[in-house]
């Protein structure tokens, strides 16, 4: 698509209703619409993301976990792959839609420079939504991500806080972030522990929230988990799937003309359709292992068999080989700006939210 297309494409609103980034509501198309039409919500709507609607048309995901979850280095590990991203996306262009968006990146871009891991100070939560629209991806073309943090908080007494019910409602791909590390650790160390941090009660939270709310389950309606196993360099896995996690062929790809996994090439249509296919056989070893964990079986179970809810599994480190308590600040021990694994909930999402090819 030529850039001058971009710019000449009419504003969605005008002609086509336009879903809020915010609030997920529809606003039926308008001439001049310029604000979110819910009355509950009332945000302006960025003018790139109207200008872009049906370009780049939205992925809305909600970041589901419970806290320490790593949800919050997963956005920072995750904006680090994007805006390194021309190392391996050869025409990659990105446009953050939100100023909340934008000076998140800025905070990140400048700790890449000076090499210090944001710690909590930096990168301060995204508080509303963070919108990244991301154009000339190999596979997937334009597409604009909308990310919220649900902090699970809430998730031990089940609720979904209130001003989240309407993303998390009508999102149809859902991130659920476990720490299965820290959960084990926690278990044997608090009577309660099974109870509050098992990957099951976890995404029993999300069903019973849902259904407070009247969404009904395993009513034909689609709606998919991407189970994010995070803090994967402190997992103990298989030796295949910890080889997988560890020889991250995006970061090979970016030291150009080495014999490497993907020959050191830019991740073209083909290299992407190759990485897909095997993390479907990633997704698959993965579920094979999470069901020999605590609470597991109950996890698949509840999912598939109960209320028809597609399971995908990934994992991620986004501090590789951890960090280490210096003080007040963090130490990382590995890379941080070469975290593992990053970007494979956000190639689920893509994956299941396409279209189907013309
Ligand atoms: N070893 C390791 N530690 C991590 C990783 N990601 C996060 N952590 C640590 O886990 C803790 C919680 O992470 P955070 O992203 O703040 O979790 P949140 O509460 O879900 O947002 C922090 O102390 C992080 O340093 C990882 O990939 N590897
Ligand atoms: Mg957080
Ligand atoms: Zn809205």
């Amino acid at each position: 698509m030529s850039l001058l297309r971009l710019f000449r494409s009419k504003p969605a609103g005008e002609a086509t209703p336009v879903q809020c980034p915010f609030c997920l509501q529809v606003s039926p198309a308008a001439p001049g619409l310029k604000q979110c039409r819910n009355p509950g919500c009332g945000e302006p709507l960025p003018v790139q993301y109207l200008r872009r609607y049906g370009e780049a048309p939205p992925l809305f995901l909600p970041m589901m976990g419970m806290p320490n979850a790593g949800k919050t280095n997963f956005l920072i590990a995750a904006t680090v792959a994007v805006v390194s991203g021309n190392q391996f996306w050869q025409d990659l262009d990105y446009w953050p839609l939100t100023d909340e968006t934008d000076a998140f990146i800025e905070k990140i871009e400048r700790s890449m420079r000076t090499g210090v891991l944001p710690g909590p100070t930096e990168a301060k939560d995204i508080k509303k939504v963070y919108v990244l629209q991301l154009l000339r991806l190999p596979r997937w073309s334009n597409r604009t991500w909308v990310l919220r943090d649900v902090p699970g908080e809430h998730f031990k007494d089940r609720k979904i806080q209130k001003d989240q019910v309407p993303f998390v409602i009508h999102a149809k791909t859902s991130f659920l972030f476990f720490d299965l590390n820290g959960a084990n650790e926690k278990a044997g160390n608090k009577a309660d522990g099974m109870f509050e941090r098992n990957i099951d009660r976890v995404f029993r939270a999300y069903i019973m929230g849902l259904e407070d709310h009247g969404v009904v389950f395993g009513d034909g309606n689609d709606r998919r988990v991407v189970v994010v196993l995070t803090k994967a360099d402190q997992l103990d896995l298989p030796a295949h799937l910890k080889k997988y996690l560890w020889e991250d062929e995006h970061w090979d790809s970016a030291k150009r003309g080495t014999a490497l996994t993907n020959g050191g090439a830019f991740f073209d249509d083909d290299a992407m359709a190759r990485y897909m296919d095997r993390l479907r056989r990633v997704d698959a070893e993965l579920k094979e292992w999470v069901v020999t964990q605590p609470g597991g079986r109950s996890l698949v179970s509840a999912a598939e068999l109960t209320n028809r809810v597609e399971l995908h599994f990934c994992m991620i480190s986004a501090i590789p080989c951890g960090v280490q308590r210096s003080g007040q600040s963090f130490e990382p021990r590995g890379k941080w700006q070469q975290p593992l694994r990053i970007l494979d909930p956000c190639y689920w999402a893509l994956e299941l939210n396409s279209r189907p090819a013309p």
